[in-house]
C-alpha cells in the first residue's frame, strides 16, 4: 500500500510546528503508523543546507542560489525520507514542501513560478502532498509570534527570511492563497488565529475524512 503525504503550509509564525505536534499525538492515539519531517532540512545534509539558509549573516544570498539550496534540500529529503517511508505505507507529515518554494520563492522574491513548477516537476518524480493545511493568518500576527520564539532562542533576532518586510510577508499570504485557490482538492485553509486546540480539531476531522474516502478507493 503506498503511503499518503500530508504537508503543513503557512507564513512564519502562523502555528504549523503547534499544529503538527498536536496532530502527531492524534495519530499516535489513534495507531497510524507515521513520520513527522521538515523542509529544509530533515536530513544529515538537508539541516546542514538549512543552517546556511536560515544564517542571518548570509544577507548577500542570491534568490536563485536560495531556491537551488531549498530544491537540494527536497532532493536529500526525498530520496533518503520521504519516498521510503510513502512506499512503506506511512502517513508522511511535513512541515512545509514545495508550496513554500512557490509562496517564498515565486510570489514573494519573484521568480518565475513556471520554472519552479518545472525545476520541481524534474526532481519530484511524481511523489505530491496528498492533502495540504494551510494555516492562513494575517503577518501582522504571524511574524511578531515567530519573532518572539526565535528571540528566546538565539540572539540574532529572527533568521535570514524573517527579517524580511511586511511587504515581502504578504506576498507571501497572497501567494499562498492563490495556490489554494487554484488546488481546492487538494489545499484545506484554516484560520490560524484561533485557538490551537479548535484548530487542531478541524485538522483531526479532515484528515480522517480524506483518509477514509482514499482508502475506499483503493
Ligand atoms: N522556506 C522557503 O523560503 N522556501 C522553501 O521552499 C521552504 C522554506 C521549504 C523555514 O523556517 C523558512 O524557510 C521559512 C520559509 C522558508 N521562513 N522563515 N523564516 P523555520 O522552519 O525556522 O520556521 P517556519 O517554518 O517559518 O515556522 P515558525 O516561524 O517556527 O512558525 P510556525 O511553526 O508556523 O509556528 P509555531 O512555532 O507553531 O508557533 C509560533 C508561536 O505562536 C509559538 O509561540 C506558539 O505557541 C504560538 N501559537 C501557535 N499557534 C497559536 C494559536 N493558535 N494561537 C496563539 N498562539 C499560537
Amino acid at each position: 500500500m503506498k503511503g499518503f503525504f500530508v504537508t503543513f503550509e503557512g507564513i512564519e509564525g502562523s502555528g504549523k510546528t503547534t499544529q503538527i505536534n498536536l496532530f502527531a499525538n492524534f495519530l499516535e492515539k489513534n495507531n497510524y503508523d507515521y513520520l513527522i519531517t521538515r523542509e529544509p532540512g530533515g536530513t544529515f545534509i538537508g539541516d546542514q543546507i538549512r543552517a546556511i539558509l536560515l544564517n542571518p549573516k548570509n544577507i548577500k544570498m542570491d534568490p536563485i542560489t536560495e531556491i537551488f539550496l531549498y530544491t537540494a534540500s527536497r532532493v536529500q529529503h526525498l530520496a533518503e525520507l520521504i519516498k521510503p517511508a510513502l512506499a512503506a505505507g506511512k502517513i508522511v507529515v511535513c512541515d512545509r514542501f514545495l508550496d513554500s518554494t512557490l509562496a517564498y520563492q515565486g510570489y514573494g522574491r519573484g521568480i518565475s513560478i513556471n520554472f519552479i513548477e518545472e525545476l520541481n516537476r524534474l526532481i519530484l518524480d511524481g511523489v505530491e502532498p496528498d492533502l495540504t493545511f494551510l494555516l492562513d493568518i494575517p503577518p501582522e500576527i504571524g511574524v511578531p509570534r515567530a519573532r518572539m520564539v526565535k528571540n528566546d532562542s538565539c540572539s540574532l533576532n529572527g533568521d535570514r527570511i524573517e527579517r524580511e518586510n511586511m511587504d515581502f510577508h504578504q506576498r507571501v499570504r497572497m501567494g499562498y492563497l492563490r495556490i489554494a485557490a487554484e488546488n481546492p482538492e487538494r489545499i484545506k485553509i484554516i484560520n490560524g488565529n484561533r485557538p490551537a486546540d479548535e484548530i487542531n480539531k478541524l485538522i483531526s476531522a479532515h484528515f480522517e475524512e480524506v483518509y477514509a474516502k482514499i482508502l475506499t478507493n483503493k
